[in-house]
């Protein structure tokens, strides 16, 4: 694996490229151009410059995330058509820039919810957390506004407000189109990306919905083994791939992550590792990474990531907010930098107890 860290872009992290470059072993970062609205060509010499900007920090950019879908196609629009031709754009662009991953989701109207996202801990850090039964009392016409009130003053991943602002019709292309619908759609728009991205060796990632179940009426797909397995099935291209994001698709304890690791060889582009605190149905808090003070078994996890010979960009994921950090929530510099050198050295006592074992 190769240890990175997302990083949102001068202008648009609280975080340095030089200070992600401290991390020990961190070998680059995750990035996007972040005020490029979904749906545009990403413009060349802008990505010609942030891989500047990275590799004179002595990084490389090892994926993009992400290079998110326009409406127009997740909803299956009479002009997706033309999104998808410049999506292939922004991808030949990025190949030939030698970007090999992309990292996307498929999530109708909203990216990734949480319920509360600087929720107060008994040793005085805060953490996202969800409660299915707070999400049930939002008017979905209004999350956005509680989403962004808590942010920080940062824009949220995947939370564009230009696009929020119509969060009405954005509803409403939505209202014919159901799970199956939904994939079809994916389908569709994979068949077409396909021999670019084979032209190129670029990898797409699909990341997780999170949570892993639909919100507010809206269909959500990757969110199980059956749903990747079918996915990669319908479009059988080693370019057709995963980020495998264990919180995200952990957020149903049903999902067992080392097993679904293991079942997706091959298909695992890109991983995000981090860890969750079950504390209901439906309710949980993103603890720290070390496996003891969440629900899931880092170690385990790890282990089948090296099992499988997966040798892509792995991050650490949203962190707590520590030491009076005040960051875009999930996203400060501490809690990160902790979760990474704490999966590093998971990875290297797996490794070298492989090599004692075959010794
Ligand atoms: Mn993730």
């Amino acid at each position: 694996m190769k240890l990175s860290f997302r990083w949102f872009g001068t202008g648009h992290d609280s975080i340095t490229i030089e200070q992600i470059r401290q991390i020990p072993g961190m070998k680059g970062v995750i990035t996007t151009l972040y005020d490029i609205p979904p749906g545009d060509v990403w413009p060349i010499e802008r990505i010609r410059a942030i891989k500047e900007e990275v590799e004179n920090a002595g990084l490389k950019i090892l994926g993009i995330e992400s290079v998110n879908i326009h409406d127009a196609i997740k909803a299956g629009l009479p002009d997706r058509d033309m999104y998808i031709e410049n999506y292939i754009r922004t991808l030949e662009r990025l190949g030939s820039c030698g970007i090999d991953v992309v990292c996307y989701n498929f999530m109708p109207v909203f990216d990734w919810i949480r319920s509360d996202l600087a929720k107060p801990r008994d040793d005085g850090s805060t953490v996202l957390s969800y409660d299915q039964d707070i999400i049930d009392r939002i008017d979905p016409m209004k999350i956005f506004k509680t989403m962004d009130s808590a942010s920080n003053g940062f824009v949220l991943p995947g939370w564009e407000p230009e696009r929020l602002a119509h969060i009405k019709e954005l509803f409403e292309i939505y209202s014919d189109v159901d799970a199956e619908k939904l994939f079809e759609n994916m389908v569709y728009f994979l068949k077409a990306i396909m021999p670019t991205c084979e032209k190129y060796g670029i990898k797409m990632a699909v990341h997780p919905d999170d949570p892993a179940w639909p919100i507010f009426g809206l269909p959500r797909i990757i969110i199980n083994l059956e749903n990747l397995s079918r996915l990669f099935e319908a479009v059988d291209s080693p370019c057709n791939g995963v980020t495998l994001c264990t919180g995200s698709l952990a957020s149903n304890p049903d999902n067992d992550i080392p097993a679904i690791i293991r079942a997706l060889k091959g298909r695992i582009h890109f991983a995000h590792v981090r860890n969750l605190k079950y504390l209901g149905h439906r309710k949980f808090d993103e603890s720290a990474h070390l496996s003891e003070d969440g629900s899931l078994d880092m170690f385990e996890i790890m282990k089948a990531l090296y099992d499988i010979g997966f040798e892509g960009p792995l991050r650490p994921d949203h962190g707590r907010a520590i030491w009076g950090e005040k960051g875009m929530p999930g996203y400060g510099l501490f809690d990160r930098a902790l979760g990474a050198v704490y999966l590093n050295g998971l990875w290297e006592a797996i490794t070298k107890m492989d090599r004692l074992e075959h010794r």
